[in-house]
């Protein structure tokens, strides 16, 4: 007879069948017992500096291979790692937290145990706020269904979930039945037949369809299918930032990335002058639709995403995004023959001599030459995420930022946890001096694991993105020589540039350099901005006149 799992176990076994290879995260006495049996088990959990980067290590390894997850002590823990967990909740991520507690029988008499904020149950109320589903593995009896729940429905919802596990529950073994995973979309057949006539009705009236992708296309693994959808139809396709890398960006239909005026101006005039935008998967966030500047009409919007699909103003629910992209490949659709595509343009201009210092201009312009298709670019915010939005994603190349959410940190610990998925994927991290002084130093599991990404600060003396908004001393950082970290980790190379020349060798150095991570502290004017910032600015004020 198979031995019968333990509640530890089968939550285990249940996320390795579901694709979870590594967790991530820091342990504490409430949680040791399943660090233990996660060290007995297939799944490998790799250890970080803080929570809150084993929180943005396992959502970027969710958003790469569909499930992630981060294991935790109790609320020093646990509320530590709440600020990515609401990240990957407000982008669609798919992460598990998996936190100790105190066990059912130390609570009795309701003790002040070390960790404890108000009640036992605090904690998994928050986390009932920022997750789709939650639950505490309090009763044997229905800890195993417990935990089939949450995995289906952070895999159906592509949202985190929350499992608590009191510690001297890890090693309960009860009688139990696990149910099949219930992962298929529900749809209702007759809401999709009338959906579809009436969207392919609008596409084959449109003279100029613009198909608009998003970050949904990701998460609900939809790439090929936007593919196979231009293919059909010869429909010119751009990306919301938060989408980018949903296409080879060197497909002949691929227009860039639409954001209102942040974006390309031709680019912007292309899809504002459409008269039938399919947006795919895309959600009309602030920053995707560049900061209220979009000026896309919903009268001509078919907007599909995973709440609802939207046909100018007739909304379809029961209709998942996944049974309507799949719908629409069979549609009746005609093949476009609308307005020439803009020619591409390169924003960045001409580049500066090789001894004269670096612009931001310069160094997404040296950059985007050297992206190869091995390569995924981590962003995080400031002006390396607004400026990275002109970077050409090559191939399969992909591209992670938390570009809506915008929490600072995210980059440097996320490329640790996309190299776990792909040890073959070399992350190229943007980041700002001030966001790598959150969570850069996780470049220490980095060093630990051998890992190799290129870590890429520009550091132009301070939050550069706000002085735009607001200058003033606040924006002043301290100033790290970041090149000297590799001298304090024992690991890595590190270089000091200052000028295009230097910044063409350190790239050229990293990439040629295979057994260790790479930092280039680039030094920029505090207030040269990337030419994305700049249209912004250009934009905004023109409204403001
Ligand atoms: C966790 C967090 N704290 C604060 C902010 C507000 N914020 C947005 S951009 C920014 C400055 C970022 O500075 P840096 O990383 O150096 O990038 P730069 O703006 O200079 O390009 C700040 C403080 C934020 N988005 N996230
Ligand atoms: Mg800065």
């Amino acid at each position: 007879m198979a031995k019968k799992l333990s509640i530890g176990e089968y939550l285990l076994d249940q996320l390795y069948r579901r694709g979870v290879e590594h967790m991530f995260g820091v342990p504490g006495d409430y949680v040791l017992g399943f660090y233990g049996c996660i060290a007995r088990s297939k799944v490998r959990c790799i250890g970080t500096t803080r929570e809150d980067a084993a929180g943005f290590a396992a959502d970027a390894y969710a958003r790469l291979k569909g499930l992630g997850a981060a294991v935790v002590t109790y609320c020093v823990g646990g509320l530590n790692i709440a600020n990515p967990i609401a990240g990957a909740y407000a982008e669609k991520s798919p992460v598990v937290v998996i936190s100790g507690a105190p066990g059912m029988k130390e609570r009795r008499r309701d003790p002040l145990l070390h960790h404890k904020i108000r009640n036992f149950d605090t904690q998994r109320r928050i986390y009932e706020q920022i997750t789709v589903a939650s639950a505490a593995l309090e009763d044997p009896l229905l800890a195993y269904h417990e935990i089939d729940r949450v995995l289906d429905a952070v895999q159906r919802y592509r949202r985190p979930g929350y499992i608590e596990l009191p510690r001297d529950m890890v090693d309960v073994v009860y009688p139990h039945h696990t149910t099949a995973a219930t992962l298929e979309d529900i749809t209702d057949p007759e809401a999709l037949a009338d959906c579809i006539a009436e969207t392919a009705e609008f596409l084959n009236r449109a003279k100029h369809v613009v198909v608009l992708a998003g970050v949904e296309m990701h998460r609900f693994g939809l790439r090929d299918e936007l593919v196979q959808l231009i293919k059909k139809t010869n429909y010119p396709v751009a990306a919301t930032l938060l989408g980018k890398s949903v296409i080879d960006e060197e497909h002949p239909l691929y227009l860039g990335v639409y954001e209102g005026a942040m974006g390309q101006p031709s680019i912007q005039r292309f899809v504002e002058q459409a008269d039938c935008v399919l947006m795919l998967g895309s959600t009309m966030n602030d920053i995707d639709m560049g900061i209220h500047t979009a000026n896309l009409d919903s009268g001509k919007v078919i907007c599909a995403n995973s709440d609802r699909i939207t046909v100018r103003r007739h909304n379809y629910v029961d209709v998942p995004l996944r049974s309507f992209t799949k719908a629409l490949l069979k549609a009746p659709l005609m093949r476009r023959h609308g307005p020439p595509l803009p020619a591409r343009a390169y924003p960045w201009g001409v580049p500066p001599r090789g001894d004269a210092p670096v612009t931001v201009a310069g160094l997404f312009r040296a950059v985007n030459d050297f992206l190869t298709e091995d390569m995924i670019v981590i962003c995080d915010i400031g002006d390396s995420c607004f400026g990275a939005a002109d970077l050409v994603m090559r191939g399969r190349t992909n591209f992670l930022s938390s570009a809506y959410y915008a929490s600072m940190g995210f980059a440097m610990p996320a490329a640790v946890g996309s190299q776990f998925v792909d040890c073959r994927l070399r992350p190229v991290v943007l980041v700002g001096d001030g966001a790598f002084q959150m969570t850069g130093m996780e470049l220490s599991t980095a060093a630990k694991y051998g890992l190799t990404p290129i870590v890429i600060v520009l550091n132009n003396h301070g939050y550069g993105t706000e002085r735009q908004i607001l200058d003033g001393p606040f924006n002043d950082i301290h100033l790290w020589d970041f090149a000297k970290i590799p001298q304090v980790l024992g690991r890595g190379k590190g270089f000091s540039v200052k000028t295009m020349d230097e910044l063409r060798a350190a790239l050229s150095a990293s990439m040629e350099c295979h057994d260790c991570f790479c930092i280039l502290d680039v030094d920029l004017d505090p207030y040269d901005i990337s030419p994305a910032l700049k249209r912004l600015g250009e934009s905004m004020s023109k409204n403001l006149k």
